[in-house]
């Protein structure tokens, strides 16, 4: 498939102008967690975001927000980021030649997001605040110089971000029961339910599945029902207080019949352990947050035994080994020597 664009042209607003750019991005696996699912007593599916071109899920929506900024004739792009939309804005802009500014909060970007936007060629500002200070100047900044916004306040960016509902229906042959993703700006859950609601319109499904959105204890102004000032957790991609997004993924989750909850750090980190040892699976901690969510509900008597969910795991564990290897034990080092090696494994 060629990417976004080209498989799904004819739910997505593009003109004949429209540049039909690609990354080849999407049709991301759907992994059965066979063993996860058996835990928790569920059937459990993964939507493997980590494996798009840039390593998230910002991809889907990145790729028609920067086809519709170049059709409109933007002079440059602007965002502001906890990491993975910078690298997918920066990328872009490589792929299509267009300036890209991002705006980070300094030392709380994972170092593989860092170096993504660093060599796609981006100009990276790390400013002294927050996610959340940071989208206020992102916007500041378009205005003054005319740049295009390229986070999730831009409709683009939801439009294509649509996407990962359609390829899990297709990938299914049905809807699966609930969806289970992380909650940071909110746009990713606003998005993929209005995906359902548009294959539900085009007779393509006949239900929307039950919509739950899992934040860090730490930042977590959807669960809590107000903001959060000074946001923070290990999942430094969700480390936002105040989504722009939020009153829209309130609204989305409710009509879904689904809900929002908060994981601590810990259970992000054992889900993200667990993820990556019994399936094999490698996701960063904010991916994760949505597989936390699946252990705490399961704790409550809160999932439904029997039914078919899908957790989307947004990005890759590779963006930040940090975070997966603090306070693990390094390897044993040896000598280079037969006799050394069977001394750690007899
Ligand atoms: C891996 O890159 O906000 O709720 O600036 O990187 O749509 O914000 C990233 C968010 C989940 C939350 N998982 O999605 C950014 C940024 C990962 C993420 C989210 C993000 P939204």
């Amino acid at each position: 498939m060629r990417g976004i664009l080209i498989r799904y042209r004819h739910l997505l607003p593009l003109t004949s102008k429209t540049p039909l750019v690609s990354l080849e991005e999407g049709s991301t696996p759907l992994i059965p967690l066979d063993s996860t699912g058996k835990d928790l007593g569920i059937r459990l599916f993964a939507k493997f975001e980590g494996a798009n071109p840039t390593g998230s899920f910002k991809d889907r929506g990145m790729v028609l927000a920067v086809a519709k900024a170049i059709e409109a004739g933007a002079r440059g792009l602007v965002c502001a980021s906890t990491g993975n939309t910078s690298a997918s804005a920066a990328a872009y802009a490589a792929r299509t030649g267009i300036p890209c500014t991002v705006l980070l909060p300094g030392g709380k970007v994972a170092m593989g997001k860092l170096a993504q936007a660093m060599v796609y060629g981006a100009r990276v500002i790390s400013l002294k605040g927050n996610f959340d200070r940071a989208l206020e100047l992102a916007l500041e900044v378009s205005r003054e110089l005319g740049l295009a916004v390229v986070n999730s306040v831009n409709r683009y960016r939801l439009w294509g971000q649509r996407s990962v509902a359609w390829e899990i229906c297709d990938e299914l042959g049905h809807p699966p029961d609930v969806v289970v993703l992380p909650v940071g700006n909110a746009g990713n859950i606003t998005a993929s339910w209005a995906g359902f609601v548009q294959y539900s319109r085009i007779g393509k499904i006949g239900r929307i599945p039950a919509m739950f959105g899992v934040q860090a204890e730490g930042a977590a102004p959807l669960a809590l029902g107000k903001p959060c000032p000074e946001p923070e957790t290990v999942a430094t991609a969700i480390r936002i207080g105040r989504p722009v997004n939020g009153k829209k993924a309130r609204w989305a989750v409710r009509m879904s019949g689904g809900r929002f909850l908060s994981v601590s750090d810990g259970e992000i980190l054992d889900a993200q352990k667990r993820l990556a040892a019994c399936e094999g699976v490698f996701a960063e901690p904010a991916s994760c947050a949505g597989i936390a969510g699946l252990y705490r509900l399961a704790s409550q008597n809160g999932l439904s035994t029997g039914k078919e969910y899908v957790a989307v795991l947004t990005g890759n564990g590779l963006k930040d080994t940090d975070a997966a290897t603090s306070g693990k034990r390094p390897p044993v080092e040896v000598d280079a020597e037969l006799k050394a090696i069977r001394e750690v494994l007899l």
